[in-house]
């Protein structure tokens, strides 16, 4: 694995999981509790031994550098490194990245200096799952690809927001199609038992969807980027073309894996975690944890508090509330007579002093955290909110989309997200 390098895609533009993207680039979204986006992707790499790694991003965040040079210093990862690399202006190049294959065509000139590599691994920032790259490396090199694909069988209602394929009996991918839609949809149906699949699954998931997950070997890479500067996109351009006169291989993930990439997937990846009795992602797993940044945090504080099916992360003081099937994040504070129901709350960067929290009370001193009697339903509340006392969040007119942006809220797919920072008065009632 020390001839494979990784190259995380950590997002464009960002408007898909807009408003968690308003002040922080998108591998740095926490998730879970504790984690943030970027832990899953580097995880996985870590726990298959693969060890050099570069997280593209189209900006970048302080947020996002100090998380990463404070989880992965890797001083007992020999030849190890994590860096970011953010899209910049040059005399050559005015633009910011303008697709997937565009990004890592701007640092190509960097990923050809680092020695010893014979394969790229191109993996994206905004996938929740848990994958031993090992097996899919091997896959690759058993078969001589130019290109393997991670593959999964899918169901007809999601297929179109995914690249379909084609795989003749070699697991060669012989067509492959970016999201198609209608007849060409149609074009791209086939028999997945031919992957293995039970005859009944077979008739529930009949298309082979790409995970946007691909390995390249160097020099395919590298001339194929340089070929075609104007393909600026994998699943677009590079991939479909690729397949007509490469070894472009299809290797099958047949276990959890979800895009995240937009509020609503985030947002039930997120509570599926506390699902009962069987949650699709684990973070629970020795073998195979998924690391984030050490915080020293101490334990969370529950003060006759009923909690039932939640995840409460550490550092938590929670105060005579009730929460159900809910993730609470990082130094979250509720206060006396609160209700959180299905919900994410990702907390606070840092504590409050107390004499802050007390006094007068106006807009700019309302204490972070959740004010007392305060109601919250299918929301997700962003880092460093206030919530003043008495607020009810449950989309009560039943909104699926509004930017509410002045007044601290958006609402998507009749998700509330309360922005970060954001200060909701006494007694609003979204
Ligand atoms: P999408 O996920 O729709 O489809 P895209 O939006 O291009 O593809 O994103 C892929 C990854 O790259 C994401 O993690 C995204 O954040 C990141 N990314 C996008 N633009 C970027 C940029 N300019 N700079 C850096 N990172 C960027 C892709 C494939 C499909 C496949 C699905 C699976 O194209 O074929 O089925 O992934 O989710
Ligand atoms: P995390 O534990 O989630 O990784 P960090 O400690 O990295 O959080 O802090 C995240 C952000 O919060 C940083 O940008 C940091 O500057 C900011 N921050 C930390 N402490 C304070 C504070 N007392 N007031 C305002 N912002 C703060």
């Amino acid at each position: 694995m020390k001839k494979v390098l990784s190259i995380i895609l950590g997002g464009g533009a960002g408007t898909r999981l807009y408003p968690l993207t308003k002040m922080r680039a998108k591998p740095a979204v926490p998730l879970g509790g504790k984690h943030r986006l970027i832990d899953i992707p580097i995880s996985n790499c870590i726990n298959s031994d693969i060890l050099k790694i570069y997280v593209l991003t189209q900006f970048n965040s302080a947020s996002l550098n100090k998380h990463v040079s404070q989880s992965y210093g890797f001083a007992g990862f020999q030849q190890g490194f994590v860096e970011i690399l953010a899209a910049q202006q040059t005399p050559e190049n005015q633009e910011w990245f303008q697709g997937t294959a565009d990004a890592v065509r701007q640092y190509i000139w960097l990923f050809e200096e680092i020695d010893d590599v014979d394969e790229y691994l191109i993996l994206s920032g905004d996938h929740l799952y848990r994958m031993d790259y090992r097996a899919f490396v091997q896959h690759h090199r058993a078969t001589n690809a130019d290109i393997t694909l991670s593959v999964l069988p899918i169901d007809e209602a999601r297929a179109s927001s995914f690249g379909l394929m084609k795989v003749d009996e070699s697991g060669r991918i012989t067509d492959f199609s970016e999201k198609p839609k209608g007849d060409d949809l149609k074009h791209m149906q086939v028999d997945t038992s031919s992957l293995g699949l039970s005859t009944d699954e077979a008739k529930l998931k009949p298309f082979i969807a790409s995970m946007g997950i691909y390995l390249f070997k160097r020099d395919v890479l590298i001339d194929l980027l340089k070929q075609e500067p104007k393909y600026t996109d994998f699943g677009k351009e590079i991939i479909p073309n690729a397949a007509k006169d490469h070894n472009v291989q299809a290797y099958l993930f047949n276990d959890y894996w979800e895009d995240i990439g937009t509020i609503e997937a985030f947002f039930n990846a997120n509570l599926a975690l506390v699902r009962q009795p069987d949650p699709p992602f684990s973070f629970y797993n020795e073998s195979a944890p998924i690391y984030t940044r050490a915080r020293y945090l101490p334990p969370t504080k529950h003060l006759n508090c009923q909690i039932s099916n939640s995840m409460i992360s550490e550092g938590c003081i929670l105060k005579e509330c009730e929460i159900s099937n809910s993730v609470i994040g990082i130094r979250t504070r509720i206060e006396s007579g609160c209700v959180i129901r299905d919900s994410l709350l990702m907390g606070a960067d840092y504590y409050q002093p107390n004499f802050e929290r007390q006094g007068s009370r106006d807009r700019t001193t309302i204490p972070l955290g959740i004010g007392a009697g305060s109601e919250i339903h299918h929301a997700i509340i962003d880092k460093n909110a206030r919530i003043g006392c008495n607020v009810k969040i449950l989309n009560k007119d039943h909104v699926e989309e509004a930017e509410r942006e002045d007044e601290g809220f958006y609402i998507r797919s009749g998700i509330v997200t309360v922005i970060r920072n954001a200060v909701l008065l006494d007694d609003t009632v979204i």
